[in-house]
C-alpha cells in the first residue's frame, strides 16, 4: 500500500486490513471445513442411510448471534470513519479545486493558483470545495486515502490533514475521456516555514473573493444587487447562510449551491416580493468563477465567510473582502501533528 501520510491513512489501513483478516479467515475456515466434512462423511457402502438430525438451537444461536456481532463491529467502525470523513472539519485551511479535461486547478484562499500541482501545509486540516466544468473526474490522492467525485454542477468536499511531508500522487480516478490518464499531479506537503515560503512566491491574482467582486461588476450583478434592498433585486450582503422565503411559501438556506442556482438557473426559486428579472448567465460564466462569486458573496456584509451554516465568530462588518479568515497567514493555528518525521520523497 502507499506509504500513509495523512491522519485518515492509518485507520483505513487498519479497517482494511481488519477486512481482509476476517475474509480470509472464513474463507480458509469454511474451505477447510467443506473439505473435512467431504471426507469424514462420505457415502462407505451402497445403501448407506445417513443418521436423521433434528437441529440444535444452541448451535443455531451460536451462527447467528456471533456473525451479527461481526457485522455490527464492522458497520459501527465503518460509520466512525465515514462520519469523520463527511464531517466538515473546523478551521480548515479552505482550497477550491476544478476538474477539467485533462487538469486539475487549485486556487488558494490568498489567491496563489496552480495546475496539477497542490502545495499544502503539514499538520493543518485542509478541506477542498471541488466541481468539474465538464465530465465527472474523482479526486484522489492514495498516500491520503481520499477519494473524492467531482461533479459537473454541484459541489463536493473532502477534508484531510497532511501528516507527512514530501510529494505525493494525484489522480483522476474516474474515466473521462482520451487523456483520463494523463490527468494526473502532484501533492506538495511542506512544513510550515516552506509553505510560507512557498505561498509568497507563488504566482499569485485577485483571492477568490477579489476576483469574484471583479466578475461580480463585469457581469453587471451589482445593477440589480446593491448593498441595501434599494435595487432592483434582494441585495446579497451579509445574506450567506441565512434562510429566504421564496414566492411560493418555503424557504431555503443561502448557501453555495442555492446561490450557484441563482445564477446559472434563476428561475428555479424566486425570492419573495421580486419580479423574475434576473436572467440566466449560464454559458456566460465557467465554473470557476460561479465560485469565485460565490466567494465574494460570502464575504461581504456582517457574516463573514465560514461556509456552511454555522455562524461562527463573524468578522466586524464592512471588513474588506479579501481577507476571508482562512487567508490569515494559514498555518497560524496548525498544530503539526508529525513533528520529527522525516521528510519523504516518493
Ligand atoms: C436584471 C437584474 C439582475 C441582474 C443583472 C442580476 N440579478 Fe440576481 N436577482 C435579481 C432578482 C430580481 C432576484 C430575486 C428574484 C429571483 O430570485 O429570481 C435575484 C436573485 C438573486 C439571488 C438570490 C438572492 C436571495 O436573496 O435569495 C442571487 C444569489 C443572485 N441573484 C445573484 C446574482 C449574480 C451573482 C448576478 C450576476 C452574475 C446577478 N444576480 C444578476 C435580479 C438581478
Ligand atoms: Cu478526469
Amino acid at each position: 500500500m502507499p506509504e500513509q501520510a495523512s491522519s485518515f491513512a492509518l485507520e483505513y489501513d487498519l479497517f482494511y486490513l481488519f477486512l481482509i483478516a476476517l475474509t480470509t479467515f472464513f474463507t480458509i475456515g469454511i474451505s477447510a471445513a467443506a473439505v473435512i466434512f467431504l471426507i469424514k462423511y462420505r457415502r462407505r457402502s451402497q445403501g448407506e442411510v445417513p443418521e436423521q438430525i433434528e437441529g440444535d438451537m444452541r448451535l443455531e444461536i451460536t451462527w447467528t448471534v456471533i456473525p451479527f456481532l461481526i457485522a455490527m463491529f464492522i458497520f459501527a467502525w465503518g460509520a466512525k470513519l465515514y462520519y469523520q470523513m463527511y464531517t466538515d472539519p473546523k478551521d480548515a485551511l479552505e482550497i477550491f479545486v476544478t476538474g477539467k479535461q485533462w487538469m486539475w486547478r487549485a486556487q488558494h484562499p490568498d489567491g496563489q493558483r496552480e495546475i496539477n500541482e497542490l502545495h499544502l501545509p503539514l499538520g493543518r486540516r485542509v478541506k477542498l470545495t471541488m466541481t468539474s466544468e465538464d465530465v465527472i473526474h474523482a479526486f484522489y490522492i492514495p498516500a491520503f486515502r481520499t477519494k473524492t467525485d467531482v461533479v459537473p454542477g454541484r459541489y463536493t468536499t473532502t477534508w484531510f490533514t497532511p501528516t507527512r511531508t514530501g510529494t505525493f500522487h494525484l489522480f483522476c480516478a474516474e474515466y473521462c475521456g482520451t487523456q483520463h490518464s494523463g490527468m494526473i499531479g502532484k501533492i506538495v506537503v511542506q512544513d510550515y516555514s516552506d509553505y510560507q515560503a512557498w505561498l509568497r512566491g507563488a504566482p499569485k491574482e485577485m483571492t477568490p473573493a477579489e476576483a469574484g467582486q471583479k466578475f461580480f461588476t463585469s457581469l453587471a450583478c451589482n445593477n440589480c444587487h446593491k448593498d441595501q434592498d434599494a435595487g432592483r433585486g434582494p441585495s446579497l450582503a451579509g445574506q450567506f447562510g441565512s434562510d429566504v422565503k421564496l414566492e411560493n411559501g418555503s424557504t431555503v438556506k443561502m448557501d453555495e449551491a442555492y446561490i450557484r442556482e441563482s445564477i446559472l438557473n434563476p428561475g428555479a426559486k424566486t425570492v419573495l416580493g421580486y419580479p423574475h428579472i434576473m436572467p440566466t448567465f449560464q454559458g456566460q460564466v465557467t465554473e470557476e468563477q460561479v465560485a469565485m462569486i460565490i466567494q465574494y458573496i460570502k464575504s461581504i456584509g456582517p457574516k463573514q465567510n465560514e461556509a456552511v451554516a454555522k455562524p461562527a465568530a463573524a468578522a466586524p462588518a464592512g471588513q474588506p473582502a479579501a481577507k476571508p479568515a482562512a487567508a490569515q497567514p494559514t498555518g497560524t493555528t496548525a498544530k503539526p501533528v508529525a513533528q520529527g518525521e522525516q521528510p519523504k520523497q516518493n
